[in-house]
């Protein structure tokens, strides 16, 4: 009896929450606030937005081009992640497969993404150990070690300044994280599919064998379970092709869906479910700033706990 008034409730949050507090689309800024502003409109109510003029003075914006690129990491060693089908980090089959990490020339990487090359498998730049400063410090000059209106917002400087350069076919599975992430598109364009944490209880989670993917010598991948590990829980379902004989709650859940351009900059605040893809060769830098582990983290955490007590799905 509980437990069914219990999954009312949850059933009807997402739909209330999104009437309470977002709109239909991610509105666009047409330039930065002041950090009490941002904070205040943004990043309290926890809401996305995407803010053009944000990093106009880059000197990435007019020189990250595939040849400038070649010309100053090209002999560097870089981590790529190559998968079979474009999914790292996703469910395949019965596991929750990683991408091989292969370390290679960034020239290798850039001839099998300007097609001078063939190789067998999607390839993507997507370490996010702050791989722009762990792995391409030639390019930290071009671009900002933090962005000083956010660190100025959160008291705090970025966790980790990601770069992230890929193919078309590379996508990055539908996932949440615990940063404040501001997302800056340097050419080319991103695709967002977002969920606000308040859909949690339509969006399924299963616990996951995980497994790498492993080129063999004939070009085929198979896939090799890590050995002694936990399961992982993550999300099943593909909001491009979910399957919803299986979830079909997931069918309720109304996702946002933006496009980032050159030049723009995605606030994706955190905790909100996302799934990307992109334009051949967008290039990206990405600052995540850990979030406040406040109440309305504590919030989330009892929908989360909630949500897989009564398992709408
Ligand atoms: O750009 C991508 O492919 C993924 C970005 C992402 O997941 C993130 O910034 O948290």
């Amino acid at each position: 009896m509980a437990g069914a008034a219990a999954r009312r409730c949850l059933a009807g949050f997402p739909a209330e929450a999104r009437e309470l507090s977002l709109a239909e689309s991610v509105p666009y800024l047409e330039s930065p606030l002041s950090p009490l502003e941002f904070h205040r409109e943004w990043v309290c109510p926890n809401r996305p937005c995407i803010i053009h003029n944000a990093f106009d003075h880059w000197p990435a914006l007019k020189k990250w081009t595939l040849p400038y690129l070649r010309e100053v990491m090209g002999s560097k060693a870089v981590s790529v992640a190559v998968t079979p089908n474009g999914y790292a980090d996703a469910v395949y089959q019965d596991r929750f497969v990683m991408p091989e990490e292969r370390h290679m020339p960034f020239s290798s990487f850039l001839d099998i993404v300007e097609k001078k090359v063939t190789s067998p498998g999607v390839f993507y730049v997507q370490k996010q150990c702050s791989n722009l400063t762990e792995e391409f410090p030639e390019l930290l000059g071009d671009v900002e070690p933090d962005i000083p209106w956010m660190s100025e917002t959160l008291g705090k400087k970025p966790d980790a300044v990601n770069f992230w350069l890929g193919e078309s076919g590379a996508v990055t599975s539908l996932h949440k994280d615990h940063y404040e992430n501001l997302y800056c598109v340097i050419s080319g364009e991103k695709h967002f599919l977002l969920h606000p944490p308040s859909d949690r209880p339509l969006i399924p989670y299963e616990f996951y064998l995980p497994a790498t993917y492993h080129i063999s010598e004939n070009g085929s991948f198979k896939v090799v379970d890590k050995e002694a590990v936990d399961k992982v829980p993550w999300i099943p379902v593909d909001p491009l092709n979910p399957d919803l004989k299986r979830y079909p709650e997931y069918a309720q859940a109304k996702p946002l869906h933006c496009i980032v351009k050159a030049g723009e900059m995605l606030y994706l605040p955190s905790l909100w479910f996302h799934h990307v893809q992109q334009s051949h060769g967008c290039i990206a830098v990405n600052y995540w700033y850990d979030m406040e582990y406040d109440l309305k983290y504590s919030y989330y955490q009892l929908l989360d706990s909630l949500s897989e007590a009564v398992k709408l799905v």
